[in-house]
């Protein structure tokens, strides 16, 4: 009979090539060594690392689908997958620092920046000497960042800025800002623009107490006629598509973190299951124990998989963004019911810190909203459907 490996159920690592895998492993060593020592304390302190970037640059994890020329790995997007597996394996947090730095600040550059903006910013951020943030969601725009009212205004040589971002991650220790805005010189059509953290009237508060995601630490970006030269827009791109072809990467690189959160639930909960033992037995020896921890694995094993083809079409660029909504969408949820399952199976010891299960649980009440809402994707994928807009 052919082993059973609960560990990879339907052998994804042979569909992998050698290049994906010496990534992914350099990638789980990296995030077990540097990242998983430090996460616990961080969490409770609410602290976030800034030197995590030039360390995972270091390891070469940041901007890895990008050209080697501007600091990449010239790597598939499914190693960038794989990556964003292993790292949120410890943390969503540190994946969402991981990923905003790589696929909403690092590719609108590439995909749409200047050569001049490109050897300006892509190399120091690949090396996470430059921290990056990306600005769109408002008080008022969340779900609807067509409704946003920061504005560009143009003036001799460049541009007027006006306008609050919140909810933005990195944003308290970001060195460079991509933000979109309404620009009245392109007839009201949002554009994106690149802004270093020393431009006069851009400050960018912490939001404290969060309960979810607090090692990563997450800010406003309040801009105040701030005034930027030409050289600031980025000419490649106008409307929303800019934002949201930078939003279809993101999106697909949490389809995959967000199954390593629930493989680190999925593990723990079996460990656990091993190790205590009431009424005279393990609890793995009973079969509602054994219910869910098939549940769980079932789970994981169609979602690794299906991110896997969804990565393989985004490498031979034939993967519409509905698709990346199907996966963002449901391994997300899933991770959340994983969690939200090893919590319970852990009994009292589910709510500790040190058991790590309900951390993952909260952060993913955050990976579940960011970057377009579980319902929200469900309504893109309502529309594609039926080809109604139900929004
Ligand atoms: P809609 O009319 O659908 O589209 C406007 C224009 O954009 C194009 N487009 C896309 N292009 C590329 N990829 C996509 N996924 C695209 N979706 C739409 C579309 O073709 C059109 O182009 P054109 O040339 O005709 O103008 O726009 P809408 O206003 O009706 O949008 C509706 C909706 C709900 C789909 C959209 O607004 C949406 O996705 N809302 C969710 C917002 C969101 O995801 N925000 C994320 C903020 S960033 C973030 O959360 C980062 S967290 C990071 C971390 O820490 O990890
Ligand atoms: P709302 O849009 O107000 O939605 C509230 C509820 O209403 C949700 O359940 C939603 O599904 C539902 N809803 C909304 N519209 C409809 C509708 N038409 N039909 C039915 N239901 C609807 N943004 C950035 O730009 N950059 C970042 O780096 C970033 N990082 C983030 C980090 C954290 C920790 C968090 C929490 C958020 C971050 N965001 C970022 C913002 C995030 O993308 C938004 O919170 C998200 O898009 C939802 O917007 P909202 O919070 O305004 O909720």
């Amino acid at each position: 009979k052919v082993r059973f490996d609960w560990e990879d159920a339907l052998g994804l690592d042979s569909q992998l090539t050698g290049e994906e895998r010496m990534i992914r492993d350099a990638a789980r060593a990296f995030a077990q060594d540097r990242l998983q020592s430090r996460v616990i304390q961080a969490f409770a302190d609410e602290t976030t690392d800034p030197e995590i970037f030039a360390e995972m640059g270091a390891q070469g994890l940041l901007g890895v689908t990008l050209p080697e020329r501007f600091g990449g790995a010239d790597a598939s997007y499914v190693a960038y997958g794989l990556v964003a597996r292993e790292v949120e394996r410890v943390d969503s947090g540190y994946r969402s620092m991981m990923s905003v730095q790589s696929s909403l600040v690092m590719h609108p550059i590439h995909a749409y920046g200047s050569d001049a903006q490109r050897e300006r910013y892509l190399p120091r951020l690949a090396r996470g000497e430059a921290i990056g943030c990306f600005g769109l969601t408002e008080p008022d725009a969340g779900s609807d960042p067509g409704g946003m009212r920061t504005r560009a205004e143009k003036i001799d040589g460049g541009y007027r800025l006006n306008g609050t971002k919140t909810w933005i991650s990195n944003a308290p220790i970001a060195d460079v800002f991509v933000i979109w805005a309404k620009s009245d010189a392109h007839g009201g059509a949002i554009r994106g623009f690149v802004l270093d953290k020393s431009t006069k009237g851009l400050s960018a508060p912490k939001i404290a107490g969060k309960i979810s995601l607090r090692a990563s630490v997450t800010g406003q970006i309040v801009m105040e006629d701030v005034v930027v030269p030409e050289e600031a827009l980025l000419p490649g791109v106008e409307g929303l598509k800019g934002p949201f072809g930078c939003l279809n990467r993101a999106r697909y690189g949490i389809a995959w973190g967000a199954m390593g959160a629930a493989e680190f639930c999925f593990a723990a909960a079996r460990q656990y299951g091993l190790d205590r033992h009431q009424f005279g037995r393990p609890l793995a020896a009973t079969q509602l124990y054994q219910k869910k921890l098939a549940d769980m694995l079932t789970e994981i094993t169609l979602g690794l998989h299906a991110v896997l083809r969804l990565g393989r079409m985004m490498d031979e660029g034939a993967c519409p963004p509905e698709a990346i909504s199907i996966l963002k969408r449901n391994n997300v949820g899933k991770a959340l019911e994983i969690a939200r399952m090893a919590r319970d199976m852990h009994g009292g010891n589910g709510i500790s810190g040190e058991y790590q299960v309900i951390r993952h649980m909260v952060n993913l009440e955050t990976v579940n909203t960011y970057e377009g809402t579980h319902d929200i994707h469900a309504l893109i994928l309502g529309r594609a459907i039926t080809g109604i807009p139900a929004f």
